[in-house]
Order: structure tokens, then C-alpha cells, then sequence
């Protein structure tokens, strides 16, 4: 059974997904950046062991990611799964992990990478939103995408009824596409992702719909 770690900075209801979805794989970690994300107490409450490295002790990132690096080696995961983690990582970190780092963010990238993804999404008016799976490579959210969902921005959306919504696809998407990884189906080769097995999709979400 292959392994994996997830990174956390706060409420965890991505990990909860995640631990909540019968992995074919074994949760041997959670690590959070800020000592007291509720998260931390939700993984405890499943039995998965928690850890927090507070960033705020470290003087540097290197420093910083060095001491995240060497935790992680020590569960000696297949996989390292971002889940609401709020820390850029350093280009050293993230080649260290190359192919088996992943992370879900909410847009449907290479739209609105970053903080802030749902009020900058209603400032640029589209139609359509979502939230984004993809490898991690040191380019900020710029890694390959493995699988994206598409939600309708309504015309009564704020921040918090539209990240509602993304979220809710958020706990589908990432728990299918950490299922793919762990069967060893997904896989970086070349700078793009590639997924055996892959079937096609059919129709399409207009927003709004057609009457
Ligand atoms: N690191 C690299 N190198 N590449 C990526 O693609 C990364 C990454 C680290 C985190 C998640 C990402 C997201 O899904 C992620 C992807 C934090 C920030 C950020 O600005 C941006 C993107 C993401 C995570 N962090 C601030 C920082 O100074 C702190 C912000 C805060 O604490 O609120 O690290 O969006
Ligand atoms: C999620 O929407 C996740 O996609 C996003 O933060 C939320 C975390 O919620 N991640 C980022 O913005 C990464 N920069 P959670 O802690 O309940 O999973």
C-alpha cells in the first residue's frame, strides 16, 4: 500500500475529504505550518499521527522547508498531498518532492493563481469557475494540471456563497484524483500530466443555461 503525508494551514475540510474516502493508500501524516489549525485536531481524532512546524520560528524559508523536508522523509511517503497549505515552497523543496506533490486550488487555473481566488474571479466577471488539481513545480499554482470541476458564478454570488460552491467540488475532485495516484494510474512525464485510463468527458456547463 503506498503512503502519503498531507500538508496543512488551517480547517482541514480537504484532509477530511481525503481521510474520509478509503484511499487504496495509507495516510501516515499530517503536517501543518501553524500549530493551531483546527485540522490538526480533526486528523488526531481519525488516529493519523500530527505534527506542526511553525514557520514563524524559522529565519528563513530554506531554513523553514529544510525542517519541513526532513519530517516528511522521515514517514518516507510515495505521495505529499497540499491541502489547503498557505506557505510557498522553495524551488529545492519542490524538485525534492518532483512527480509526487500535489496540490488543489480553488479556480480553474492558470485563472487567478494566488490568495483571494473567488473575489477575483467575481471582479473579472466570468461565468464559470472551479478549482484546479495539479503537480506542484516552483512556478506558484503554474504546475501541470492533472483535473479541474466547473461550478456557474450566479448572479447573487459573494466570496462566501461562491467558495462555498467550489468547495463542495473541491471534496470530490481531490479524493478521485489522490485515488488515481495511489493505484498508479497518474503519473508527470515530460511536464504534463498523464493519467492511463483516461475517459472522455461528454457535454458541456453553459452559464447561464440555455432556456
Ligand atoms: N509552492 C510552489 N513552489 N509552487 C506551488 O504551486 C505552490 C507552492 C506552495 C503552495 C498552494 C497555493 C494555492 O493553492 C501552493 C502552491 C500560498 C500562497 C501564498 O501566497 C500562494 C499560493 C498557494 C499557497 N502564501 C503566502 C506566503 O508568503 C502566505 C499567505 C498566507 O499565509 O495567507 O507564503 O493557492
Ligand atoms: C480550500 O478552498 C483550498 O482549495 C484553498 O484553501 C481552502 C482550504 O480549506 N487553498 C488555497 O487557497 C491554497 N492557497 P480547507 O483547509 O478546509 O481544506
Amino acid at each position: 500500500m503506498k503512503r502519503y503525508v498531507i500538508l496543512i494551514s488551517g480547517r482541514g475540510s480537504n484532509m477530511e475529504s481525503l481521510l474520509d474516502a478509503s484511499l487504496p493508500g495509507e495516510c501516515v501524516a499530517v503536517i501543518s505550518n501553524k500549530p493551531d489549525a483546527a485540522g490538526l485536531a480533526s486528523a488526531a481524532a481519525r488516529g493519523i499521527p500530527t505534527v506542526a512546524i511553525d514557520h514563524k520560528q524559522f529565519a528563513s524559508r530554506e531554513d523553514f522547508d529544510a525542517a519541513l523536508a526532513a519530517e516528511i522523509d522521515g514517514y518516507a511517503p510515495d505521495l505529499v498531498l497540499l491541502a489547503g497549505f498557505m506557505r510557498i515552497l522553495t524551488d529545492g523543496f519542490v524538485r525534492r518532492y518532483e512527480g509526487r506533490l500535489l496540490n488543489i486550488h480553488p479556480s480553474l487555473l492558470p485563472l487567478f493563481p494566488g490568495v483571494k481566488t473567488h473575489a477575483q474571479a467575481l471582479a473579472a466577471g466570468v461565468r464559470l469557475h472551479g478549482c484546479t488539481v495539479h503537480f506542484v513545480t516552483p512556478a506558484l499554482d503554474g504546475g501541470p494540471i492533472i483535473a479541474q470541476a466547473a461550478v456557474p458564478v450566479l448572479a447573487r454570488d459573494n466570496e462566501v456563497t461562491l467558495a462555498a460552491r467550489v468547495l463542495i467540488e473541491e471534496h470530490a475532485l481531490y479524493p478521485r484524483v489522490a485515488q488515481w495516484y495511489l493505484e498508479g494510474r497518474l503519473r508527470l512525464d515530460g511536464g504534463r500530466a498523464v493519467l492511463d485510463g483516461e475517459a472522455p468527458a461528454a457535454g458541456a456547463l453553459h452559464v447561464p443555461a440555455p432556456d
